[in-house]
């Protein structure tokens, strides 16, 4: 079935630009998209349904590449606590943080994971976004880590959304492993990734390298396991300090390399020539009051293509806003709309491996657009939040929720 949607205007974000198409058609067939251009070059339809975009600006489905959407209970008692001067050591030397993350997502069936998750995911399809990445790593065991991602996949299943699952497992040390981090890591290695691959639960795999979570060293174990199951690698990396795991993920033809405020030029340079896209995560940025910039420069120098997420997650980022995201990247990072659009659309896509198909309009790619009421496509990084008018379209289907 061919649909034509005109009366539009498109930023189709071709080659991470605006790459606008003033007064433009698109022509839709079944899930894809088979032509799209200036109206006046339409070749001819025939007879074929027609929608009325009433002048709009369409731009592809925003994508959203880092989120952590499923987890047990939330933390705003510690953002109180944190407020009243007591710090995140002492938080997390109290049981808090992760560790009380992990409790309640254990403690959780697998229903009511579903069920938090889904009203969190319905905040982000109000903002536009038609595909997420939902990583697990508050299990950090094996029945709870699958459970994690059994959410994620039923989330994709039952919402007009494409969900990407990451396998997070090395996220933190569960409480079981206390002061045995490699024997964690090898039963990463060794049962965990493997099971869950097994069970078609995992696009890619991630790990949190940081001083106060997993090295170098380990997090290499754990990519080269995902290297023999065949799966895609993903990092955090250099969020609060520099070990370079930002180069390590290069050297793994990571997909993404996530956070980066403390990389170097040379770790720029390393993702430069893997490709590995730089994923920036302001609500994280904003929330912790970090002060240490993402060098902007060297990676704008080097090349490395630049992605913006919310990182939604009960402790750092409780983020329900990806447009939200944009202007912070705006504000914050000196980023300009054009690129945080980008960030969101087809960088985001390459930083899920998905850029083929997804991330642009372009003919050919998943019929995944928004038809937005706005003056010009900055409007998208200019308002703070709040539930723009639009008209959302997903697989050529327009959807409503
Ligand atoms: N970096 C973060 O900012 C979050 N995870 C990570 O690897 C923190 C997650 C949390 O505090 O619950
Ligand atoms: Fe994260």
């Amino acid at each position: 079935m061919k649909t034509l949607w005109h009366n539009c205007h498109a930023a189709s974000m071709a080659n991470g630009t605006y790459s606008i198409i003033e007064n433009a058609a698109i022509v839709t067939e079944g899930a894809h998209i088979a032509w799209i251009g200036p109206h006046s070059e339409l070749p001819d339809q025939g007879d074929i349904e027609a929608v009325d975009l009433n002048g709009a600006w369409v731009t592809p489905g925003l994508i959203d590449c880092h989120t952590h959407t499923v987890f047990g209970g939330n933390r705003s008692g510690e953002f109180e606590q944190r407020l009243q001067g007591v710090s995140y050591a002492e938080i997390a030397a109290a049981g808090g943080g992760i560790a009380s993350t992990v409790r309640a997502t254990r403690a959780a069936s697998e229903a009511e994971l579903f069920a938090s998750a889904e009203r969190r995911l319905q905040q982000l399809m109000k903002d536009g976004v038609t595909t997420v990445e939902i990583k697990s790593g508050y299990g950090l065991d094996l029945a709870n880590e699958r459970k994690m991602l059994r959410v994620a996949r039923q989330l994709g299943e039952k919402l007009p959304v494409t969900v990407r699952s990451t396998c997070l497992a090395a996220h933190a040390l569960p409480p079981e492993y206390k002061d045995r981090a490699d024997d964690y890591i090898a039963h990463i290695c060794g049962e965990m990734l493997p099971a869950l691959a097994a069970e078609n639960l995992v696009d890619a795999v991630d790990a949190f390298c940081e001083y106060l979570a997993f090295s170098t060293d380990q997090v290499e174990q754990v990519f080269i396991t995902a290297g023999q199951l065949g799966l895609p690698v993903k990092l955090h990396a250099e969020q609060l300090s520099s070990l370079h795991g930002s180069s390590l993920a290069a050297r793994y033809q990571a997909l993404s390399a996530d956070h980066l405020e403390f990389m170097t030029e040379e770790d720029a340079i390393a993702m430069a020539a893997s490709g590995t896209v730089a994923v920036l995560l302001p609500g994280a940025f904003y929330f912790l009051r970090e002060t240490q910039l993402p060098p902007m420069d060297a990676l704008r120098k080097h090349g490395v293509k630049i992605a913006i997420a919310t990182d939604l997650n009960p402790g750092t980022s409780p983020g329900l806003s990806l447009r939200l995201m944009l202007n912070m990247a705006c504000t914050l990072f000196r980023m300009t709309p054009e690129e945080a659009l980008a960030g969101a659309t087809i960088h985001a896509a390459k930083a899920l491996g998905m850029a083929d198909t997804h991330g642009s309009l372009e003919a050919g790619k998943i019929a995944d657009f928004v038809a937005w009421s706005i003056e010009r496509p900055a409007d998208l990084a200019y308002w703070l939040g709040g539930d723009l008018e639009k008209r959302v379209v997903r697989h050529g289907v327009e959807s409503t929720f």
